[in-house]
């Protein structure tokens, strides 16, 4: 366990005992240089970001390795189903994780189709973490395979990070990223700029002169609208945003994000590693390859969702006093009720009759795309399960 620079397991600063072995410093196996071009003894703080490769498929293919090098693509079945994950050599053809399930077949008639299996990704990500968290005292688990680390004190953080990237690799035979820099958003980008097996350690500045060129859309948090915004603006690039005054930014997208989509751009970001990340509520929501229309439809699908929310609420202890149901309509439009109870619960004869409540005074008029159910403020428990989805999705927070 290093944490600091020092061994949790021998306490030393500078030797460490993680993968059953404790070496003198110079006799790593990994290489052991300062951050090239980066003083990061400077930095407040030092973080990492770890993304998997092709987390999905990699896994699938450890089932399979008659498939490597093949294009593969895990997407669900029905008239809806978009890929979930798409290997490189499918990536090579135009298909990546969203794009429809039926597009990518055209484009890309050979690769082989593997339905997804939640519960095993699910598991494997376990197993990912666990690997992290031998390694590093501060992880913030963000999604199945994503997670920040917190290398904020080690005496030689790059190194760190190809012990922990060896490790997971070691641990679960399977490819990861890893970013480097000052902050979170730069270990981020970094992590992705660099896949696959890709290893990135960039400072601020570095991350600035680097991806000047870009477009701003390269940036978590910045998505295709705001984008087009921009550019309808004249600023097209990471350094066009990153030099635009606030108050012009504000006059354009409000005073609070304005300003944030250039703090962005310049790679500014002051966020912490959140190691207790606690899921606050938890959800299943299935979206319906045709659409349904009325409640004598939709009622027996909430009841089955309720059902099995309400199981994985039990199993993990968990109960929260805010239940809530999500629809989606075909004219897309999303509309939410939810309404708390007196007593926190996660029982099914509870949570039902107020969702089914909550369904009947929604009422829709409209075919309905989808139907999500929830409950909400939860009692504080680790986190570490994705909310699942039944469309081979990772579910959105309701
Ligand atoms: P990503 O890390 O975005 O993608 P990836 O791991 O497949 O590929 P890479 O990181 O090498 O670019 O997502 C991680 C997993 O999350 C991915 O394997 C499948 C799942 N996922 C979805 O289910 N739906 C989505 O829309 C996305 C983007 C990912
Ligand atoms: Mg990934």
């Amino acid at each position: 366990m290093l944490t600091g620079g020092r061994c949790h397991a021998c306490g030393i600063v500078g030797r460490c005992k993680v993968q059953g072995g404790s070496w003198p410093r110079g006799d790593s196996p990994y290489p052991t240089r300062t951050l090239r071009g980066v003083s990061a003894a400077g930095w407040v703080h030092c973080y990492a970001h770890l993304d998997m490769d092709a987390f999905y498929v990699s896994v699938e293919l450890q089932r399979r390795p008659e498939l490597r090098g093949t294009p593969v693509v895990v997407a669900g079945n029905g008239p809806r189903a978009v890929v979930t994950t798409a290997s490189y050599e499918a990536r090579e053809f135009g298909v990546f994780s969203a794009t429809p399930a039926s597009r990518a077949r055209r484009l890309c008639p050979d690769a082989v189709f593997v339905a997804p299996d939640f519960d095993h990704y699910r598991d494997r990500s376990r197993e990912v973490m666990a690997a992290l968290r031998e390694q590093v005292e501060r992880v913030e688990i963000v999604g199945l395979d994503e997670a920040y680390l917190d290398l904020t004190g080690f005496e030689r953080p790059k190194a760190a990070g190809r012990q922990i990237k060896a490790a997971v690799t070691a641990r679960t035979g399977l490819a990861c990223s890893i970013g480097i820099g000052p902050n979170k958003l730069v270990a981020k980008v970094a992590s992705d700029a660099d896949k696959p097996d890709g290893f990135l350690a960039l400072s601020a500045g570095e991350a600035r002169a680097r991806f000047s060129r870009h477009s701003p859309g390269l940036l978590p948090g910045i998505g295709p609208k705001s984008v087009e915004r921009l550019e309808a603006r004249g600023v097209d690039t990471m350094a066009a945003l990153g030099a635009t005054p606030d108050e012009r930014l504000a006059g354009w997208f409000g005073a609070r994000v304005g300003p944030h989509l250039g703090r962005l751009a310049r790679f500014e970001d002051e966020r912490p590693v959140e190691t207790e990340r606690v899921r606050k509520s938890e959800s299943r929501e299935t979206t319906f390859d045709t659409d349904l229309r009325g409640l004598a439809a939709l009622e027996p699908v909430l009841e089955r969702l309720t059902a099995q929310l309400c199981e994985d609420l039990e199993r993990h202890g968990r109960s929260g006093r805010t239940i809530g149901i999500k629809i989606r309509l075909d004219d897309f439009s999303t509309h939410t009720r939810a309404r708390s109870v007196p007593a926190a619960t996660g029982a099914l004869e509870v949570v039902l009759p107020v969702a089914r409540d909550l369904l009947r005074t929604l009422d829709p008029k409209r075919p309905v795309r989808l139907l999500g159910v929830r409950v909400a403020g939860l009692d504080a428990h680790r986190a570490g399960r994705a909310a699942r989805s039944e469309d081979g999705q990772l579910a959105l927070a309701l």
